[in-house]
């Protein structure tokens, strides 16, 4: 069966250019290439070009102070003149109001866009370019034109996502992550009339951010298998089992870390207990990152195409509306074959 593929060309204008990791500039990995190798593996899928759609349900998962920001640093930035001044054009913090710099005290919004720029990215890898702001918008019209291709009766839709989203959180960006794709996807599947939600994040890194967005609610489950942060891994401080959430939201949160090297048969495991935790909810979303893959040079996971086309048969067997929404996966030669892989699964063909 095929499935629509929603996609926008705007995905392609983020250009990182670099990560700065441990203080030095590295090669970026989240290319606008990876759009083109998934597109032209899925070729014998609908295409469905994004349609615009306004901030309503953005705003109900992100702050507005976050999206006016994430809007308005590059052109701040080039005002600056940093591109003179420091010798790039990419909006980079250099210090962090985190609770060791505030300690409780009332914090006033820095007045220079490179402090400004620390109170919404919390890490220093994930640069804010000129495209940048396009992109991660037309992600989030991705997948909201996915949720209205499954309001309007298709059983599933994949969105191409680019940026990713999971690791944005409601008022921060990290993590190559800029705005919660997913979380949008799952608001928008809750708002078209859906009481329950699953959101089932296949990434191998934790999605701290859309974790964070649900964390005090019942109506949004997130089940996430990834990585054991416990381990040393990105993003280190969250993702591990004993997060359960909080609130109204108490057990409605599960994590599964694994262990580096895990390889198909346990990640299946997982992917099975993560089906039984969804099971009920009356609608899916799944974050498919295909870093987990053996080929991947962002994770230790071992999983193969193999395994993916599996993971989709279980959760595809919950037989519920599906947003697919594409998370992470780096590896230009194989990141296509392993959504298609999955994909195919998932709608049992
Ligand atoms: C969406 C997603 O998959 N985000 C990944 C964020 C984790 N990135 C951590 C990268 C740290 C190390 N990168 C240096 C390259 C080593 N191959
Ligand atoms: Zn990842």
């Amino acid at each position: 069966m095929s499935i629509p593929v929603v996609w926008s060309p705007e995905t392609r204008r983020h250009e990182p250019m670099r990560e700065v990791w441990v203080g030095v500039p590295t090669d970026g990995t989240e290319l606008p290439e990876r759009v083109d190798r998934i597109l032209d593996t899925l070729s014998d899928h609908e295409r469905v070009e994004a349609t615009e759609h306004d901030d309503d349900v953005l705003n109900r998962v992100h702050a507005s102070v976050l999206v006016d920001h994430l809007r308005t640093v590059h052109d701040k930035w080039m005002e600056g003149p940093y591109d003179e001044l420091v010798g790039q054009d990419r909006v980079v913090p250099y210090v962090f109001p985190t609770p060791a710099m505030t300690q409780g005290m009332p914090m006033t919004t820095a007045a220079a866009t490179h402090g400004r720029a620390g109170q919404f990215g919390y890490d220093t890898m994930t640069l804010v370019g000129p495209g940048t702001w396009s992109a991660a918008r037309a992600a989030v019209d991705c997948a909201l034109t996915a949720v209205d291709l499954v309001a309007d009766g298709a059983p599933t839709a994949y969105a191409l996502c680019r940026p990713p989203g999971h690791h944005a959180t409601r008022d921060g960006y990290g993590g190559s992550c800029y705005l919660n794709n997913a979380a949008v996807a799952a608001q928008a599947l809750r708002d078209a009339g859906h009481a329950t939600v699953a959101v089932v994040d296949l990434d191998a890194h934790h999605g701290n951010g859309t974790q964070a967005i649900f964390w005090e609610r019942a109506d949004v489950r997130y089940g996430s298998l990834h990585v054991d942060p416990g381990a040393g891994w990105f993003p280190h401080f969250f993702g591990h089992a004993h997060e359960t959430g909080s609130g109204a939201g108490e057990g409605a949160t599960r994590n599964l870390p694994l262990p580096e090297g895990t390889g198909d048969r346990q990640w299946l495991e997982a992917v099975r207990e993560l089906t039984e935790y969804a099971a009920g909810a009356d609608a899916l979303v799944v974050s498919l990152g295909v870093d987990a893959a053996a080929e991947d040079p962002e994770s230790p996971l071992q999983v193969s195409a193999e395994g993916y086309a599996a993971a989709g048969r279980l959760l595809g067997s919950l037989g519920v509306p599906s947003v697919l929404v594409q998370e992470g996966g780096y590896h230009l030669e194989t990141i296509g074959g392993l959504v298609a892989a999955y994909l195919d699964g998932h709608t049992g063909r």
